[in-house]
């Protein structure tokens, strides 16, 4: 009977692809006509490395279709988003929706997976408003040992940039309410996972998850302290942070200009929401992070003139992606414009043709090829480490302001060499 995907963004979409490329008829379920009627034509509303390819070879092989109702199935995947603001409940009415929108097909037998990150406990609360819309089936949470449907959580752990590998090569968890959930679970994911799935029970898994990003984000943050650090005592923070990961137990990620995306700046906020007391470090990351931006335009700000003219190189969340949600880049360009109300920002975004809403309407900002922005810029503030961006020097930047936050444009020589 096949696999309903609900939800087609950036998760959704490429499972469904890694799924109906295996020759299971697969159907993605998505609320906006406009990515059902663009997929169904083997087209891609995002943009994502072989994805397309996939879309489209699944579309042209029969095993994918899109729709916006939910047909009957004997599996199906939630990967609807949860969004959360900063230190707030999360907003779970999209789960609700996605649970409520499958419930009137499910049947006896029937797999439920809930895709999308969540705080812990949510999926025992899909399972219950499943129970409240269908009284007649029986559901794992009820706890009265056999049910009529399975329902477990699996988060998704794809990097974005190389979903289209990990979707297939990653370990997975499988959580489920009882242990029959996990099982019938894993079934679906051993359809086209080759990493290993491990087995265990819902909450485990969600909390997992949300470890996982949350150790990211104080990783990086203790990168990002380490900039502000190196710049108080006017030290290169890439020659410190390269010279320490030579030891053998150290291995330091690099600082930026903030952390951006969907889930490492959002996750973190699920466990502190959970356990408030007891997430100090959790919190204390977030906090760093969230004000990276704002150093970075102070920064800029004492290099630049009034009326300068600064190149911004990169508005995507991070490198080789065209995605813009959640970027600190431009929180950057937004603070940056209101700080120097006279200057000029040439954007520089090689993945885009057009500035996102909260930049579009800004006479001083405008997009701009890199040769343009740099032949006219004062100062220069690279913000993402696009591949576009690699070939740049400082030999080519050399009559200019730079703020350089990803470490691009280090200097070649080493210290000794710079000082004699
Ligand atoms: N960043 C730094 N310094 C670093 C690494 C990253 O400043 O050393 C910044 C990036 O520029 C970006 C942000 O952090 O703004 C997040 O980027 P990322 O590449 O670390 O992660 P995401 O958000 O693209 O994907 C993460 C991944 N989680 C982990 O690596 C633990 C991915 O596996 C998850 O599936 C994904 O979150 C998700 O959807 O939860």
């Amino acid at each position: 009977n096949g696999i309903v995907v609900v939800g087609l963004g950036y998760i959704g979409l490429p499972t469904s692809a890694a799924i109906a490329t295996q020759g299971v008829s697969v159907t993605g379920i998505d609320v906006r006509r406009d990515v059902v009627d663009a997929i169904n034509l083997g087209k891609v509303p995002i943009v994502e490395p072989d994805l397309d390819v996939a879309v489209a070879g699944a579309v042209a092989l029969g095993t994918l279709r899109a729709t916006t109702e939910v047909p009957s199935a004997d599996a199906f995947m939630l990967a609807v988003p949860t969004p959360s603001d900063a230190g707030k409940a999360p907003d779970l009415s999209y789960v609700k929706a996605a649970a409520e929108s499958i419930a009137p097909v499910l049947k006896a037998g029937d797999v439920v997976i809930l895709e999308s990150t969540s705080p812990p406990g949510t999926t025992r609360r899909v399972s219950e408003w499943i129970a409240a819309a269908r009284p007649d089936l029986s559901l794992p949470h009820q706890g009265e040992g056999r049910h009529d449907i399975y329902v477990a959580h699996c988060p998704e752990r794809v990097l974005p940039g190389r979903i289209m590998v990990e979707i297939v090569e990653n370990d997975r968890l499988v959580g489920g309410i009882t242990r029959a959930c996990a099982e019938r679970a894993a079934e679906v994911y051993s359809l086209f996972c080759r990493g290993e799935i491990v087995l265990t029970d819902a909450t485990t898994a969600e909390m997992a998850k949300l470890v996982e990003n949350s150790f990211r984000d104080v990783n990086i943050a203790f990168a990002n302290e380490l900039a502000g650090i190196c710049d108080h005592l006017d030290l290169d923070v890439w020659e410190v942070i390269d010279l320490a990961n030579k030891h053998p137990r150290v291995n330091i990620l690099k600082p930026g200009p903030g952390v951006g995306g969907h889930c490492i700046a959002v996750d973190p906020w699920f466990i502190v929401a959970a356990a408030p007391e007891q997430s100090r470090i959790i919190r204390t990351a977030r906090e760093i992070n969230d004000a990276r931006p704002h150093a970075v335009v102070a920064q800029t700000v004492s290099l630049a003139k009034p009326d300068s003219t600064i190149a911004v190189l990169g508005l995507a969340f991070k490198a080789n992606v065209d995605d813009l949600r959640e970027s600190p880049a431009i929180q950057i360009v937004e603070l940056l414009d209101e700080a120097l109300p006279d200057a000029r920002l040439l954007a520089v975004e090689p993945h885009v043709d057009a500035l996102p809403p909260s930049l579009a309407g800004r006479d001083s900002v405008s997009l701009a090829p890199l040769g343009t922005a740099l032949a006219a810029a004062d100062v220069v503030l690279l913000l993402v480490d696009h591949q576009a961006f690699m070939d740049l020097t400082l030999a080519d930047l050399r009559d200019k302001q730079v703020v350089d936050t990803r470490g691009l444009l280090k200097a070649a020589t080493n210290p000794l060499e710079r000082t004699s």
